[in-house]
């Protein structure tokens, strides 16, 4: 099925010149950016984004990342985006990544690991409007 999912290329990523890497690992699993942006986040702004992760141990941790640099956050669009991105991704902690994922590649720790996905089409929805309005996506 044809969906849409919000990637972001973390501040580690962005920082290493690897934006250009991700985005072709992503296009070459046969997602399309139909979507675009480079943004700087507020803490505020990081907690209403993982609101779910709020009163986490990690989180404190996750924030200043989140906070530490430019990100890059950009719409997929393709067959079964959410889970086909995720794949590309590969696991949250690049330790226990696959091979040829961009976390294994591309990670610098748990938290610095590169790239977020939207997890479930709720997610995906509510990640996309958080960083596009309508007239910014195709
Ligand atoms: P996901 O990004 O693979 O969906 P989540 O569990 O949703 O993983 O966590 C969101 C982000 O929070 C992770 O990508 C990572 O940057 C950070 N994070 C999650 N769990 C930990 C942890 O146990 N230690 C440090 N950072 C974590
Ligand atoms: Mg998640």
């Amino acid at each position: 099925m044809t969906e849409r999912t919000l990637c972001v290329v973390k501040p580690n990523a962005v920082k290493d010149n690897n934006i250009g890497a991700i985005i072709k690992m992503l296009e070459e699993a046969g997602l399309k950016v139909v979507g675009l942006k480079m943004a700087k986040l507020t803490a505020e702004k990081v907690e209403a984004f993982y609101a779910e992760h709020v009163e986490k141990p990690f989180f404190d941790g996750l924030k200043a990342f989140m906070t530490s640099g430019n990100v890059v956050a950009m719409v997929l669009e393709g067959d079964d985006a959410i889970a086909r991105c995720r794949k590309v991704m590969g696991a949250t902690n690049p330790e226990n990544a696959d091979e040829g994922t961009i976390r294994k590649l591309f990670a610098a720790s748990m938290t610095e690991n590169a790239v977020h996905g939207s997890d479930s089409p709720e997610s995906a929805a509510r990640e996309i409007n958080f960083y596009f309005d309508q007239f910014s996506i195709l």
